[in-house]
């Protein structure tokens, strides 16, 4: 080997020890955790001094005491489902990151009233929640309609630290009743979750790090941290959400008839919800209504997105596009990683290879697509780049344990520092910088990473920020590490409405960000991180989207093909075809992975993958209904099934399938050479599951088993569902705008079903300003299928027509229509019969605008 290779093999190593993993992450042990976690022992026990208790308009209100501190309790109400209990010791604490994370539309319940007072307790009750707060050892019982189903403090293991120790809280909730424990993601793990109180196991970490090709089934922190908690079983569900931004780890333990759970927080506040339920739904619902949900998103960004770390050229873009097209492969984006800087200089393009941002964005407006286009929190430390002229200036970084100098650490254009989110001159400088003038991109959408923040080189801190760092007012990084990540996409969203000056004349955003919190759902869509080109990696895909769902954050999914590594051509198929089925739907590959686009691939590959790209673009309608639904009732997009079906015990652990809505339900291949999968149909012999692709209706009986071969997994649809479809291929969603809906109308047992469909112009604000849309339901009953407005007051003129209905189950054989009243001529509209039974009715161009019916005579 020459000196040369020698040099370039070690800068290799270099790299890769750089940003992979050097450290190993923190265990419990290594952290304050090892000393929380004994707690009670070593801590001081607390009581309820029930002397103190005063119920006013605000909430119940007393005081904690023990041998070294009193502390203030206030119980609240919201919205009478949501119990509140937050617990401090200074009267005038800011809650910061709280206060924008949560909503400010959630309503206080004035209406506690004292039920009972005992010399040990006293209860109260609002509405049909009632608390009993018990003085010595204190904890409190809430019941709902008298049935109690969650316990704060059952173990009197209460720690609120304020001496030397340190500045930890803690608390244990138990919920009587429960079999399951879900949410608290971002985990590397199954939507159960498992006990961790056992076999020298570390309880869940949330703490946002940069942990690529993370350990599978695992309590390992991963980018993103939610500190919601479903406590879930057939009976009844409670949620919990900690809202808490600091290091936080989590011990579970699943008992055979109860769930118990252990917060522990490095700092920060002792602030408790609890959603009351009673159904699974209903609390995601609930947690929806204090942390927001997301904004309807462009139609594009529900398209497939092309990325690779990254592409180098303005003509590699150019080329990747027309590759897309020649194949006839669908594209709404391609991606650019930070490869597209002047020199790793956010915010700029360089000269050489990206001579021409502008002519680039307009030549990939011509043919719909966009370019999305990394920004990281990071700026490079170079004199003369504005960015950090302007930061340095106005000390808009983040600064050191001393608050005085800028906190410098290695980011990807080497020596960086970071933009202090929290400070709002910051926040408002970085959000300027989206503008046209500044960045010369309106095409583009943006891909927040690296935002956990990642340092690289800084082993001792698990490669992200120290605790110690100061942002603005002396605020302690330690203490809002998990919303650093929730603050720049929030801050990304707001920039990109603002390059337009309002939301009148701007087109809605499209943010992915890696690092994300509570409440991040308002402002981006997620991805499961660095993953890995294996089948189990695969696998874990599946959990870890649905899990991120019902703690908010629908819009999720995983790097298609795996970021790392090669996939083969058998697993890089199935990865189509099940990421087809989430919400996110990106192709992205790592720097040193070889080129995999899908056009690159044989024949044969490349009509599965076609394939699957068809299926998506046709279900878009559907997708887009079920994302605007979301945004009134924060249902999550993507459901596991004992969402549905929350009282089939067998459904508890499914988490292999995906319920799109309530109405398709896909069982992605996620094991090689697969012939059979023993799929879970729910709703017993009364409800059907029609394989659409196959024509073979199922019933809801439990395990089934379901044959596939290399060219489809099972989608199935829900007897009783009505889906809107746009079936002709097309190179992107623009593309399909005019395109005719079909209605596939799939019958339950009375012959009857039920559907939803929401158009609009795709892009702007206008659905929200000024109504420019159509909600729409559509109900078959008694042979008859009928439309109507949902929102009357709602009008969109531009929709697409119904061209075609497709009843897949018929159960009476019908030969002619009559349409609002008339009886339509043959030639007008066509009705005919498949060999596998279907109905359908053609050329029909129904105006969406209008209620129709049809009659089947
Ligand atoms: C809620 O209100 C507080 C105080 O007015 C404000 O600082 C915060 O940004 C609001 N939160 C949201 C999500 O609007
Ligand atoms: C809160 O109360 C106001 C006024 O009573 C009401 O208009 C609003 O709908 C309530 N919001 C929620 C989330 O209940
Ligand atoms: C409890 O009361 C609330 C508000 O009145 C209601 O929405 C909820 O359905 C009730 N829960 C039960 C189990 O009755
Ligand atoms: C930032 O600083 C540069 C000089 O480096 C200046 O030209 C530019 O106008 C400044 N922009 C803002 C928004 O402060
Ligand atoms: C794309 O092109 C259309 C039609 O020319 C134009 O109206 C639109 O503003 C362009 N969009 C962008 C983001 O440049
Ligand atoms: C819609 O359907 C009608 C009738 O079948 C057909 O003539 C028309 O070309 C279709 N429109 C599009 C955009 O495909
Ligand atoms: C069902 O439809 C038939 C004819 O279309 C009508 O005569 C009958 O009244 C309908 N029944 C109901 C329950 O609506
Ligand atoms: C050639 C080159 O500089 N490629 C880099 C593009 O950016 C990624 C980081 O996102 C680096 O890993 C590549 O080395």
């Amino acid at each position: 080997m020459d000196f040369v290779k020698i040099l370039k093999l070690s800068l290799l190593l270099y790299c890769l020890l750089f940003i992979i993993n050097v450290n190993s992450w923190k265990k419990c042990s290594e952290t304050f955790c090892k000393r929380v976690r004994n707690s009670p022992a070593n801590y001081p026990r607390y009581y309820l001094d029930l002397d103190t208790v005063v119920v006013s308009s605000k909430g119940v209100d007393g005081y904690l005491l023990s041998d070294s501190q009193n502390l203030h309790l206030r119980l609240s109400m919201y919205s009478q489902t949501i119990v509140n209990l937050f617990v401090y010791n200074r009267p005038n604490m800011r809650r910061h990151t709280s206060e924008e994370v949560l909503l400010n539309s959630t309503n206080v319940s004035e209406s506690w009233k004292i039920l009972k007072v005992t010399s040990s307790s006293i209860t109260v009750e609002n509405g049909n929640i009632s608390a009993v707060l018990f003085g010595k050892p204190f904890k409190i019982e809430l019941s709902i309609n008298g049935k109690l189903t969650s316990i704060i403090n059952p173990q009197d293991r209460l720690v609120v630290e304020t001496g030397s120790q340190g500045r930890a809280v803690a608390i244990d909730v138990s919920f009587p009743g429960a079999q399951r424990a879900f949410g608290i993601p971002q985990h590397a793990e199954n939507l159960a979750l498992r006990t961790t109180t056992i076999d020298n196991r570390d309880p869940y970490r949330l703490y946002n790090v940069d942990n690529g090709r993370y350990n599978l089934g695992s309590t390992e922190a991963l980018y993103g941290s939610v500190p919601v908690l479903y406590a879930h079983g057939i009976k009844h569900s409670t949620g919990v959400f900690w809202s808490n931004t600091a290091q936080t780890w989590v011990d579970i333990t699943i008992f055979p008839n109860q769930v118990s759970a252990f917060f522990m927080s490095e700092s920060g506040f002792f602030d408790l919800f609890v959603y009351t339920g009673p159904t699974l739904a209903q609390v995601v619902q609930q947690y929806a209504s204090s942390t927001g949900t997301a904004p309807l998103p462009q139609y594009f960004a529900l398209g497939y997105h092309q990325s690779r770390n990254s592409y180098m050229t303005q003509p590699e873009v150019v080329e990747v596009v027309e590759q897309f097209d020649k194949n006839e492969l669908s594209l709404d984006s391609v991606w650019l990683g930070i490869n597209y800087t002047d020199n790793k200089k956010y915010f700029t393009w360089d000269p050489i290879r990206f001579p021409d941002p502008i002519g680039l964005q307009r030549q990939l407006n011509y043919t719909n697509r966009k370019l999305i286009a990394i920004i990281d929190p990071h700026f490079k430390r170079e004199t003369g780049y504005f960015v950090h002229d302007n930061a340095t200036r106005n000390k808009y970084y983040i600064k050191d344990y001393y608050g005085s100098n800028d906190y410098v650490g290695k980011g990807w254009p080497g020596d960086s520092s970071w933009i202090d989110f929290k400070n709002d001159n910051a926040r408002n400088y970085y959000k300027s910088l989206f503008s046209i003038y500044y960045f010369r991109a309106k095409n583009v959408h943006i891909w927040n990473e690296m935002n956990e923040p990642t340092v690289f080189n800084n082993p001792n801190y698990e490669n992200t920020f120290n605790g110690d760092l100061r942002h603005v007012a002396g605020i302690i990084h330690r203490d809002v590490h998990n919303a650093y990540g929730y603050e720049q996409s929030m801050s990304t969203f707001q920039g990109l409405i603002d390059r337009y000056g309002s939301e009148e004349d701007a087109v809605r955003p499209f943010v992915l960000s890696r690092s994300h919190y509570a409440g991040s759902q308002r402002f981006a869509a997620i991805w499961t991180g660095d993953n890995y080109a294996s089948w189990d990696y695969l696998e874990f895909s599946i959990p870890m989207c649905l899990t991120s769902a019902l703690a908010g954050i629908s819009f999720c999914g995983a790097d298609v093909g795996g970021f790392a590594g090669i996939p083969d051509d058998e697993l890089y198929q199935r990865w189509y075809q099940a990421g087809a089925w989430l919400p996110f739907f990106r192709g992205n590959s790592a720097a040193d992975a070889p080129r995999r686009e899908p056009y690159l691939y044989s024949e044969g590959v490349k009509s599965r993958v076609r394939a699957a790209l068809n299926e998506r673009y046709a279900h878009l309608p559907y997708w887009y209904t079920l994302f605007w639904e979301h945004t009134r009732n924060g249902d999550p997009v993507i459901r596991p099934i004992t969402y549905q079906y929350p009282d089939e015990e067998d459904a508890l652990d499914v988490d292999n399938q995906i319920l799109v809505g309530n109405s398709i339900l896909v069982i992605p291949v996620t094991q090689k050479r697969t012939s059979i999968v023993s799929a879970y149909l729910p709703g017993s012999e009364s409800e059907i599951w029609y394989d659409v692709n196959r024509h073979i209706i199922y019933h809801g009986l439990g395990l089934t088993p379901i044959y596939v071969n290399l060219d489809l997994i099972p989608v199935l649809y829900r007897g009783g569902s009505i889906i809107p479809r746009k079936d002709k291929p097309r190179p992107s969603t623009a593309a399909t705008k005019y395109d005719n809906y079909t209605l596939y109308v799939c019958l339950d047992i009375n012959d009857e079903a039920a559907g939803s469909l929401y158009v609009d112009d795709y892009e702007t604000y206008r659905y929200k300003l000024r109504k420019e849309y159509l909600y729409l339901g559509f109900q078959y009953k008694n042979n008859t299928l009928t439309s109507y407005k949902i929102d009357e007051d709602a009008n969109y003129n531009d929709a697409a027509q119904i061209e075609k209905i497709i009843v897949l189950n018929p159960s009476a054989p019908a030969i002619s229509i009559r349409l609002n009243g008339a009886d339509q001529k043959k030639d007008e509209t066509k009705v005919t019969y498949g060999e596998d039974g279907t109905l359908s009715v053609s050329n029909l161009l129904l105006n969406l605008q209008k209620p129709f019916t049809i009659e089947f005579l």
